[in-house]
């Protein structure tokens, strides 16, 4: 609390009255002791809020459970069942580890972070998880990647998985095998949300959770029935990531997320914070942030102990201790416990006495005690009006045994020893189950699955039939249908706009608008904005689309009075995400999802200033080609010489080298609005039509205003196949060349035509390259195809069968790098170079920066008529007029490093 800067600022009106008062504090402590002192001071603060006296917040509680005993909700479950139903699981997770790496050498797995949040997770599969067998999308849980191995062990037990796929787990090159982690790519009707690089978790469930909001606020979907669940790792909570959503969750009042954080006290190296106090950290974040922060620390053994602390020498102890010293108590006996944790306070050494050595050894977390776990869940789904996170202490390793259980090295341990897994067995007296003579050395240990007509396979099972079935399913059941447009939004980009100039950001701001209107499809569109509206000139839709706002627009905006107001709604249509990529991205995937995990398809289009995409956000946007998204990424502000002024940090060359890594992403360069318009037609159709595919988009737009052409009569499929040839070559030359431009590279290759023809006599012809990133894939299918299949007539690839028909030798030209055009090279028929901007932007305009990176219309002269003199098409005497001509200087330093 930060009162005492508070208080410094206020006058003291009766210095007196105040002194009486801290004396009778003064002497309460003394008299009665801290922790009575403590209890009065709160009953203080309460009253003073009842009566309506403002005090600065509290952000830390003591390190004790938030919810008292006498508060806590019944445990409706049968212990003895639930209890056995997870030794069986805690077995079959450790032993399929220990099996695949017996299997495969190295295949790795772990072992240790299920161990410690088996509860955590059977808990909610027994009590709170809703399934979708009752025809609506049920829960959406987001599983810690590393306690997969857990997940998978459960729906063995549940009859999902075969004894064969467990022992294929990550082994999947062949088929069938299950994935280290949750990877919906991978395993399309199982896992829904892809976890495991840290911090993407957390971020998407905030978003997944606002979305569903938005939705059911637009009258989209019903999705007051689904609670967002995320389960994630203390470490994982140091990711900048993981906590960027808390703000936004509690300000938009998202109730329907809970957050389980298991607080083992670990990550991957060592403690997470040894000379500190995770749990408590976190608590003061989270109540800062506006959270129902709930800390499930201490187990229901401690009640007792908590009970009789009348001197709060046991919570002094609890306060104080800290992170690193817990973990060694988790590794230590009770006679070092008695003495470390309970040997410094004579009260606190009598409050144990009538325990054993053993007794205090087993004094367990709150994070293992179902009943506290429960409770905790119970508070949770019930609370109103913001979301909550419960931190469970738990033991990272738990049951695992003495070699792993809270060591350091705890987290790679992936095989246990013969002698290990006898103590295992023990420990969850599984002796019945799995007999001596099946663990001995020669054989693999076995897994256990209870027969069907089991108590604890009919309990089980009668539970998740109660909550709507099986977790985890990836569903592609469509619940609400989507109608497609038919031409009408698309039509006028063919048309051209004669002789006014407009950018291809226009065309698209455009198009969006004529979509986001359109009076069945319309609704479905997401228009997504991280603050940049208005550099993209879309400030227009926000009074027509209105922004999203959860509580309405409380306040009169300064622009009420304008044509082109900020308009704010409930159920706007924009999310206007401010100033965060990542965020923005979070939403993207969660509506660019929804045809999953809600049944309903969402088109989304998140626009962003291209430098500011792949390169911020590519770990997202490769987690949302793992989760199958369908949607659009615009790379607004795009190219390298097009956004002139702003320099270094903002010129964009190189996203479509980044998104040319992910292989479900539809990478396109458009030059013309009737190209766009054409790629986001073709778009629509694949991932929303019948059969719709789990690809997505991106292109780039860019802000240079020129005249748009119409479209030629015969492109074809040119457009979305990646190439196609824009002008043929003039007819009256002898000599010939080929440009291929992709997006505002267009002009200098047509000016460098009209020059070419004028001063050299050369007749070149103009492609249209608009995604080379398909024709590199296509051609090295088609490579593959023929190196697999010999004899057979070999096929040629799509860009060498187009390219054939081109005259004389090639250049393309780009805002982007060199490398982009570059992915075709190897399969073109001809002599080929490419011009592009690689190296560090840099302020200037945009003729001067084209002429930095050469790819202005001097270079494609230069670089055609290179080209032809070295396939002995002309002398190098053109090539030296032409480079006097524009006045180059040939020893000036490589732009690339300059
Ligand atoms: C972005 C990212 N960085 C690093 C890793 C490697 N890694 C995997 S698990 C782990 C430690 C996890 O600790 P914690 O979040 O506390 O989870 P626990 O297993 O303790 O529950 C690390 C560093 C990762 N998966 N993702
Ligand atoms: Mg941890």
């Amino acid at each position: 609390m930060n009162i005492d800067r508070f208080v410094q600022q206020l006058p003291d009106t009766d210095p007196t009255e105040t002194r009486e008062w801290l004396d009778s504090l003064d002497e309460l402590i003394e008299v009665e002791g801290k922790t009575r002192a403590r209890y009065v001071l709160s009953r203080m603060l309460l009253r003073a809020r009842e009566q309506q006296v403002g005090i600065p917040a509290t952000i830390n509680t003591p390190y004790v459970n938030t919810i008292p005993t006498e508060e806590q909700a019944w445990f409706p479950g049968d212990d003895f069942l639930e209890k056995r139903i997870r030794r069986f699981i805690r077995w079959n997770a450790a032993v399929m580890v220990v099996r695949a790496n017996h299997a495969a050498e190295g295949i790795g797995g772990h072992l240790s972070t299920f161990a410690s949040s088996a509860a955590l997770y059977e808990v909610g599969f027994n009590h709170f998880f809703r399934g979708k067998d009752d025809g609506t999308p049920g829960d959406h849980i987001f599983f810690q990647g590393h306690a997969a191995p857990g997940i998978y062990a459960r729906a063995f037990i549940e009859r999902r998985l075969s004894e064969s796929q467990l022992d294929h787990f990550r082994l999947e090159a062949a088929g069938g095998g299950l994935s280290s982690y949750p990877h919906p790519r991978l395993m399309p009707e199982f896992w829904e949300f892809p976890t495991v690089s840290m911090g993407l978790g957390p971020l998407n469930s905030v978003y997944l959770a606002r979305f569903n909001r938005y939705l059911q606020n637009r009258h989209i979907d019903d999705t007051t029935g689904s609670r967002i669940w995320a389960f994630l790792g203390d470490g994982e909570m140091d990711e900048p990531e993981a906590l960027a959503g808390i703000n936004l969750a509690a300000r938009e009042g998202l109730d329907n997320l809970t957050w389980v954080i298991n607080t083992n006290l670990q990550r991957l190296d060592g403690p997470v914070r040894g000379n500190g106090k995770i749990i408590q950290e976190l608590e003061a974040m989270f109540r800062g942030a506006g959270w129902n922060v709930i800390k499930v620390i201490w187990g229901s053994a401690w009640d007792e102990l908590l009970a009789r602390d009348v001197d709060g020498v046991l919570v002094n102890q609890m306060n104080t201790t800290l992170d690193g010293e817990y973990q060694k108590f988790a590794v230590e006996d009770g006679a070092y416990i008695r003495e470390h944790f309970f040997g410094h306070d004579l009260r606190l050494r009598k409050m144990v006495e009538h325990l054993t050595d053993d007794q205090l050894r087993k004094l367990p977390r709150g994070g293992h005690d179902y009943h506290k776990i429960y409770a905790a869940y119970r508070a949770a789904v019930d609370h109103e009006g913001q979301p909550t996170v419960i931190l469970a202490k738990t033991i990272k390793g738990w049951t695992l045994g003495p070699d792993v259980e809270a060591r350091n090295a705890t987290h790679q341990i992936k095989k246990l020893t013969g002698r290990q897994l006898v103590g295992l067995r023990d420990r969850l007296h599984l002796e019945n189950e799995i007999p001596d003579e099946a663990l001995t050395e020669d054989q693999e240990p076995p897994y256990f699955r209870p027969d069907v007509d089991s108590p604890e396979f009919q309990y089980l099972m009668e539970r998740r039939r109660s909550l709507g079935g099986s977790v985890p399913v990836r569903s592609r059941t469509l619940h609400r249908a989507i109608e497609l447009p038919g031409v009408e939004p698309f039509a006028e980009f063919d048309e051209g706009s004669g002789t006014q100039s407009f950018s291809t950001t226009m065309a698209f701001t455009r198009l969006l608008r004529n979509l986001a209107r359109h009076e069945t499809f319309g609704s479905r569109v997401v228009p997504i904005i991280p603050d940049e509206g208005r550099t993209f000139g879309m400030d227009g839709l926000f009074k027509e689309l209105r922004i999203y706002a959860p509580f309405g627009q409380r306040y009169v905006p300064v622009d009420a009075g304008l044509m082109l107001s900020y308009e704010e709604g409930t159920d706007g249509q924009i999310l206007e995400e401010g100033i965060t990529e990542a965020g923005a991205v979070a939403s993207w995937t969660a509506a660019a999802t929804a045809y999953a995990t809600r049944g309903v398809p969402m088109v989304p289009f998140f626009i962003f200033y291209s430098m500011f995409g792949f390169q911020r956000v590519g770990d997202f946007l490769w987690a949302a080609a793992d989760a199958r998204a369908r949607g659009f990424l615009m790379g607004a502000t795009a190219g390298r010489t097009t956004l002139l002024g702003e320099g270094l940090q903002h010129q964009d060359g190189h996203s479509h080298l980044l998104a040319s890594t992910i292989p479900t992403c539809e990478a396109y360069d458009p030059a013309f609005a009737y190209e766009l318009a054409a790629i986001i037609e073709h778009g629509i159709r694949r991932m929303y039509g019948a059969d719709g595919e789990d690809v997505f988009y991106y292109l780039t737009v860019y802000n240079e205003n020129y005249p748009q052409p119409p479209k030629p009569d015969d492109v074809g499929t040119g457009i979305i196949d990646g190439l196609y040839r824009w002008v043929p070559s003039p007819d009256g030359f002898d000599r010939h060349a080929t440009v291929l431009f992709s997006g505002t590279a267009h002009l200098a290759a047509r000016s460098a035509q009209g020059e070419l023809a004028e001063h050299y006599g050369v007749g070149v012809e103009l492609w249209s390259a608009t995604s080379y990133k398909r024709l590199r894939e296509e051609a090295l299918s088609t490579e593959r195809w023929n190196r697999l299949h010999p004899g057979e007539p070999a096929k040629t690839p799509l860009v060498t069968r187009l390219l054939s028909n081109a005259t004389g030798p090639i250049v393309a030209v780009t805002d982007y790098m060199k490398a982009i055009p570059d992915q075709i090279a190897r399969w073109v028929p001809t002599r080929f170079d490419s011009l592009g901007t690689d190296g560090f932007g840099r302020s200037d305009t945009r003729q001067g920066l084209r002429e930095f990176f050469e790819t202005d219309t001097a270079h494609v002269v230069v670089a055609v008529l290179s080209a032809l003199a070295a396939e002995g098409g002309t002398d190098d005497a053109a090539v030296k007029d032409a480079i006097a001509r524009y006045g180059i200087d040939p020893d000036v330093g490589d732009p690339r490093t300059r």
